[in-house]
């Protein structure tokens, strides 16, 4: 299959799922889209109310989506490849479902993930952001995972309702600021001291962590609480 597969396209997917019944009753898979907007230079991803599972990564100029687990981008299951001028910002929204989201071997200028409701998963490895980085994993208890990433501007992740588990697996340098919080539930932290930010770092909302000692650079703002 061509790799270029036109963005944004109603590929009948909704008569083709009528024949397909096993995919009626199953809430995994579902379709994810990505369009490219010159205008903002900016990938956005959508995915819809069922269990997405995608993976992203770029190479030679190009975002490649790869769905998995019954998933389609674009009505492909195979893969989509998102040409841009540059290095682009991600919109990512994954909506509700229990979705699973994989970045791995990119750069990008902004990033932005939300998730939504349900039990979510995160993955950023070897990922440069040039600007921003916010994860916003909604209700249910997610899971993100952020090893080797580089982010030049501040670094945010809300992991939201529920019991949730943020993990620095490998280095993760942020230029910026940054906030790291559990939000309400008995929330998980590991290997915070794999986060080495320049800006202010802030850890909130944990329950129980790794804890390691801080750097002194690294206290500043953090909640005697949340220590
Ligand atoms: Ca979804
Ligand atoms: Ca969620
Ligand atoms: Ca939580």
């Amino acid at each position: 299959m061509s790799a270029r597969i036109p963005l944004g396209r109603n590929w009948g997917r909704s008569s083709f799922e009528r024949l397909e019944g096993r995919r009626l009753l199953s809430v995994s898979g579902g379709n994810v889209t990505a369009a490219y907007d010159l205008a903002t230079n900016t990938i956005n991803i959508k995915g819809d109310h069922r269990s997405n599972t995608i993976t992203i990564f770029q190479d030679a100029g190009e975002y490649f989506l790869f769905p998995d687990d019954g998933t389609t981008v674009n009505g492909s299951d195979t893969f989509v490849a998102v040409p841009t001028p540059g290095t682009a910002n991600l919109k990512i929204d994954m909506g509700n479902g229990d979705d699973s989201l994989t970045i791995g071997f990119l750069e990008a200028d902004n990033v932005s993930i939300a998730t939504g409701n349900k039990a979510d998963g995160v993955d950023i490895f070897f990922t440069t952001v040039h600007g921003d980085l916010s994860i916003d994993t909604g209700n249910s208890g997610d899971t993100v995972n952020l090893d080797s990433v580089d982010v030049d501007g501040n670094l945010l992740i809300d992991t939201g309702t529920s019991n949730d588990s943020v993990t620095f697996g490998g280095p993760v340098t942020v230029q910026g600021n940054s906030t790291v919080n559990g939000g309400n539930g008995v929330d998980a932290l590991h290997g915070k001291d794999n986060l080495v930010g320049f800006g202010t770092v802030r850890f909130v909302n944990f329950e129980s962590r790794n804890v390691m000692a801080l750097p002194p650079q690294l206290i500043d703002g953090l909640r005697r609480a949340d220590i």
